[in-house]
């Protein structure tokens, strides 16, 4: 039997990949599809070579549709203007779902500063990458792939051309960036995982642009566990059940007065919260 990973899906369609780069276009045996086999299964073809069986997945992402999820890089920019409390809350997300995050700072051609900006509100949080796809500084993500890794963040930011600056062609399209401001439409539609070597896959995707807050599926008292640069100072807060609000005897919050916090994270960290809080109430 051989054993492969499903790059591609269409209609009832797979591409597989079988390794020493040989792809397989098959279907799916009828009693799989009850549950489906979606992009990232590692999966097993009969000597007919159709997928018959699909080993046991380490995580599942609804939207977009992608198994095995080892890495996310989240993708930003100078331009568009970054949307830090989606950055948040994709860094929950991977978190809670056993996905190890980078932050991948793009465009540092435009403004070198403000990069490094970004960068330091993540500083000790998540590691961070300054590069430019228009020269060689985005080749060092190349090393970072690793398993099944997929690109996230706004539209814009530079996804597809990641990864057509990392395969050296033209695969993923790349829109131009006014013409993407006017319409706000997503070019990536269809998931597709791009080959990169042994046991490395890329995938471009547009759906993580904007993460529901349901998707979370936690608790508003449960999210501060989930910020590093809090928790540093939550023992120094009144109370240990302290959930951090805008209270006098939050150490959380004197750090953020202090500067010692970034205001960004903790706008946001009340905006979560209080989203969440939300959600249960109805
Ligand atoms: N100045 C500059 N522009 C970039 C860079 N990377 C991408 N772009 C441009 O940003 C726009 C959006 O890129 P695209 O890859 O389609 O973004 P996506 O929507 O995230 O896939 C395009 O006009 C690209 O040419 C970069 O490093 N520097
Ligand atoms: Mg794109
Ligand atoms: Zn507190």
């Amino acid at each position: 039997m051989k054993q492969g990973i499903v790059l591609k899906k269409q209609a009832d369609e797979f591409v597989v990949d079988i390794g020493k780069n040989q792809l397989i276009q098959t279907k799916a045996r009828k009693n799989l599809k009850k549950d489906g086999v979606f992009v990232g299964d590692r999966v097993f073809l009969d000597d007919d070579n159709v997928i018959c069986k699909i080993e046991k997945r380490k995580n599942l992402l609804i939207r977009p549709p992608l198994a095995n999820l080892d890495k996310m890089f989240i993708v930003v920019a100078p331009i568009p203007k970054p949307d830090f409390y989606t950055i948040d809350k994709l860094l929950i997300f991977c978190k809670l779902n056993s996905i190890e995050p980078i932050l991948c700072i793009n465009k540092c051609d435009i403004n070198k500063k403000e990069c490094e900006e970004i960068q330091k509100i993540y500083k000790n949080i998540v590691k961070t990458h300054i590069f430019s796809t228009l020269d060689e500084s985005v080749l060092k993500l190349k090393s970072k792939i690793r398993g099944v890794c997929a690109l996230a963040g706004q539209s814009a930011v530079g996804k597809s051309s990641i990864i057509n600056a990392l395969r050296n062609e033209q695969i993923a399209k790349v829109d131009t960036f006014s013409k993407k401001i006017e319409r706000g439409k997503q070019t990536t539609r269809v998931i597709e995982l791009y080959n990169f070597g042994e046991n490395k896959f890329l995938a471009d995707t547009a759906g993580f642009s904007k993460l529901d807050e349901r998707l979370l599926e936690i608790d508003e008292h449960e999210i501060k566990r989930y910020y590093p640069d809090f928790l540093k100072y939550a023992g120094g807060c009144k109370y240990s059940s302290c959930e951090h609000l805008l209270d006098k005897n939050c150490a959380v919050y004197d750090a953020v007065k202090a500067k010692k916090i970034s205001s960004i994270r903790y706008e946001n960290y009340l905006k979560l919260y209080e989203n969440l809080r939300k959600i249960k109430k109805y």
